[in-house]
């Protein structure tokens, strides 16, 4: 399947930001919510900042606190037999290697702006910034749906509590009313869809199971958005294939006559990041029509494969422009790219590929 990926990628490093903290750098501007707002094309950018450090037998760990507006930073030791540090993203306890009990960076969100969808500018100041003590060790990943006149944008909010998905709403992209968590933790990688099908509105989300089960795609609905119950489950890890270990939603699903037509990650063995389609009825999303088999984009560029953690593609958006859809994604933990593909060359893809729940 034909995917142009642009000249300009990356289009955005983390050399492009200034760091918002005094004595701080930038390691991330990465998975990207995407709108469309005003003619111009918005990436709501998880940019990741973590404190200097001159010394190598340390880990730095930060943490902010909203309440007293205070920054406290956490120091490890290399040499300590307690923790793990074999993964850049966190501090894992050396005995419990699923678990992390902190994060080597800092996450918040920022705006960068495009008449074209290929330059952006970036604001100096965070747009939305770690507010409450469910978000304590930073804010990733941004979905934004728009309903209307309204952008429902929703994010990972991390801290030793959890990871649930917290949700606010904007009109202006200056100001924001907060809505609380929508999803409780564990759960990540929610998008909702952009209108209302059947007097109801629909999430899929991304439970985290510890005791049994695997982490897969559910469905869930709500007569509000901020409530959501009726949870079912929708699309499962597939064994031996691409997305064998973990999946999540990626881009709000895009109605196309055929079917809902859904972005997806998949993880596989070795942390491994791509990205596929699924098809949901249109008058009914808990029916999966059709799944791809083979991933519609993959690791392969350099900046793709290297990066803070490489071997990842992670798209948080995308935006259609008739046909052609423009896939911002994340790459390697550090970057933004973009990547055009034909959504009937999708949707040809889809009807070769297999129905598996
Ligand atoms: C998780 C999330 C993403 C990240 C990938 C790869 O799914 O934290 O933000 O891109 O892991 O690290």
């Amino acid at each position: 399947m034909p995917v142009y990926r642009y000249a300009e990628n990356p289009l955005i490093t983390p050399d492009d930001v200034k760091p918002y903290h005094r004595g701080f750098e930038v390691i991330g501007a990465f998975n990207a919510g995407v709108a469309e707002y005003k003619n111009e094309t918005l990436l709501l950018l998880r940019v990741a900042e973590r404190p200097k450090t001159s010394d190598p037998s340390v880990v730095l760990s930060p943490v902010y606190h909203p309440k007293e507006k205070r920054m406290e930073i956490r120091t490890f030791s290399r040499r300590d037999a307690r923790f793990n540090f074999d993964d850049s993203r966190v501090i894992r306890p050396a005995d419990q290697p699923q678990c992390f009990c902190g994060l080597t960076s800092l996450s918040y969100l920022r705006l960068a702006r495009s008449k074209d969808g290929h330059h952006f500018t970036i604001d100096d100041q965070p747009f939305i910034y770690p507010f409450n003590d469910y978000q304590i060790f930073g804010i990733e990943d941004p979905r934004i749906t728009r309903i209307g006149t309204v952008y429902y944008i929703y994010f990972s909010a991390v801290s030793p509590m959890g990871i649930g998905v917290n949700m606010v709403t904007t009109r202006d992209f200056k100001t924001y009313e907060d809505h609380g968590l929508i999803f409780a933790p564990e759960n990540k990688d929610a998008v909702i869809f952009p209108e209302k099908i059947h007097g109801l509105y629909y999430a899929l989300h991304r439970p985290a199971l510890k005791s049994v089960g695997s982490p897969d795609i559910w469905l869930a609905e709500s007569d509000n958005l901020n409530d959501w119950g009726n949870h079912r489950h929708l699309m499962s890890i597939r064994k031996g294939e691409w997305d064998s270990e973990r999946i999540g939603a990626g881009a709000v699903p895009i109605k196309t006559e055929e079917g809902w037509l859904v972005i997806y990650h998949g993880m596989s063995a070795g942390s491994r990041y791509c990205l596929g389609a699924a098809l949901l009825a249109l008058d009914d999303p808990s029916d999966v029509l059709a799944r791809s088999k083979a991933p519609i984009l993959e690791p392969e560029r350099d900046y793709e494969k290297d990066g803070f953690f490489g071997d990842v593609v992670f798209s948080c958006g995308a935006a259609a422009d008739g046909k052609t859809l423009r896939l911002y994604y994340g790459v390697s933990d550090r970057s933004m790219a973009c990547a055009e593909l034909d959504v009937d060359d999708i949707l040809q893809e889809l009807k070769h590929g297999e129905t598996m729940r």
